[in-house]
């Protein structure tokens, strides 16, 4: 991610410094300064939606299942207590063969990763008002598990 990072940023200066050598050319030359910056925008917004989509958003929530016996879900890079209903993409990173991650609540009963899986899984899941518990399933009565309130 760094090196795409540090590819766009050249790119944007040396669009930046073609606008402003254009700009300071004849008035000729402005409607291809103009085009230029056009250019540059376009591709600085897509990086940085590309960097939102993988961090955060408002509609996306993170879960996470080992690789020791935890397991735990996030919005915005805080623990998830209450959410608002809506529809959300669930990100879920499963470190470890050994635990699964299952979300059970009104409407949704979403196994997102079997146990053996390692790596990461996205489901969209549509939350409605209520409590919605997330669980390694043959480690919940170990604790393995928690809940989160939809309102
Ligand atoms: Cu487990």
């Amino acid at each position: 991610m760094t090196p795409r990072t540090t590819i766009a940023l050249l790119l944007v200066g040396v669009a930046l410094a073609f606008g402003a050598v254009a700009c300071g050319g004849d008035d000729n030359s402005s409607a291809g300064g103009e085009t230029t910056t056009e250019a540059t925008t376009t591709e600085a917004t897509t990086t940085e939606e590309t960097t939102t989509g993988e961090t955060d958003g408002s509609s996306t929530l993170k879960g996470e299942t080992g690789p020791g016996f935890t397991i735990e879900v996030s919005q915005n890079g805080q623990d998830a207590e209450t959410v608002k209903a809506g529809t959300y993409t669930l990100e879920v990173e499963d470190k470890s063969d050994q635990h699964n991650f299952h979300l059970i609540g009104p409407g949704v009963d979403e196994k997102v990763t079997d146990v053996p899986f390692v790596g990461d899984k996205s489901v969209t899941v549509t939350l409605q008002k209520g409590t919605y518990t997330y669980q390694c399933d043959p480690h919940a009565s170990s604790g393995m598990k928690g809940t989160f309130t939809v309102n």
